[in-house]
């Protein structure tokens, strides 16, 4: 009530702003004014509060840029993190001299080529050498910007290390399912109409592959091991979603029907990070950012950067999803080396 009733003073002050402004036209109409024509006098004061706003808004710019400093993200905590965060930092260094000098421009111009009186506006409809400069600096500054990034690309998900650890990111509406590969590092065969929610096959794993015998799944929260080279394989089972470490620097996205790799070795455990962020709440998160559905809100997943060590223990602490297969494998493995 009390909104509408604001709203309603809003609505009655703008009506009476105008009329305001009527009867002074009016008024003037009245004692031989030439109403709604700029003289110089408006032209001058029009193109003062040009530049005034220029610089107020240069002011509150930089302002703001100070007021975000320590709100960023903590320092990249990935091998590849560091290139991530100087390719922005390139990109931010060029957009930011361009646009201030621009901006600033655009502003200055209207204060400085105002219209007075007896100026004429001169009249220069072409220029080549200009048009070419235009044309072939930005091109030039593209192309790098461009080469950069890609290179940063092929880091992300060119050729990983060998003995990377293999990890399944498989995303759906709403939640993540994080499948480790096991002892083989290799995952087993899923098919889609093996997907059975009721009894926790969210991937559809097929049974009769042994290699997805040793595999893992986990929900909620997943470790990995600190400097040890992990592969993502990504998937997503109806819609896009989006695998995004904010603080490792990497997002792909998980396409269904396909699959999409990223890789990069964590370089800071859990542990270090709280002490770097004086935050004992700190936590890794990995986020869907694209928007997936009504519950796309609810999709981030904590995650774990451990010592090797400490990921051994999480690690013997899971079990594989085709439990009994596994056992019985292994008791076979066992008996074999007895003979
Ligand atoms: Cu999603």
């Amino acid at each position: 009530m009390i909104k509408l009733l604001v709203y309603l003073a809003v609505v009655l002050a703008l009506i009476l702003v105008f009329q305001l402004i009527r009867i002074y036209q009016l008024s003037a109409e009245l004692k031989g004014k030439h109403v709604g024509k700029a003289d110089d006098s408006n032209n001058r004061s029009q193109g003062l509060l040009m530049l005034l706003f220029a610089f107020a808004f240069f002011a509150c710019l930089i302002w703001l840029l100070f007021d975000v400093r320590g709100k960023m993200l903590p320092p990249a905590a990935s091998d590849v993190g560091e290139t991530s965060d100087n390719v922005f930092l390139f990109n931010w260094v060029i957009i930011f001299i361009v646009f201030f000098i621009t901006t600033f421009l655009l502003f200055y111009f209207g204060f400085r080529y105002k219209k007075q009186k007896n100026t004429k506006a001169y009249f220069y409809p072409h220029n080549d050498k200009l048009e070419l400069i235009w044309t072939v600096v930005p091109s030039i500054a593209l192309a790098v910007i461009i080469i950069y990034g890609l290179s940063l690309w092929a880091k992300m998900t060119g050729t990983p290390d060998p003995k990377a650890m293999v990890i399944q990111l498989y995303a759906k509406q709403f939640d993540w399912t994080v499948r480790y590969a096991g002892d083989d590092n290799v995952l087993g065969k899923t098919d889609y109409r093996l997907i059975d929610d009721a009894s926790n096959n969210t991937v559809g794993m097929d049974s009769t592959d042994a290699s997805g015998w040793d595999d893992i799944m986990v929900k909620g929260e997943f470790h990995i091991p600190v400097n040890t080279p992990i592969v993502f394989k990504c998937n997503a089972r109806e819609v896009m979603h989006g695998a995004y470490f904010p603080h490792f620097r990497e997002q792909i996205n998980c396409v269904p029907g396909i699959t999409t790799d990223m890789h990069f070795t964590a370089t800071i455990t859990t542990d270090s990070m709280r002490k770097i962020t004086h935050d004992t709440a700190f936590d890794y998160i990995l986020l869907c950012n694209r928007v997936c559905g009504s519950g796309h809100y609810n999709m981030p997943m904590k995650v774990v950067v451990d010592s090797p060590d400490e990921f051994k223990k999480w690690m013997a602490k899971q079990h594989p999803f085709f439990t009994h297969l596994y056992d019985m494998h292994h008791k076979q493995a066992v008996a074999t080396a007895m003979k």
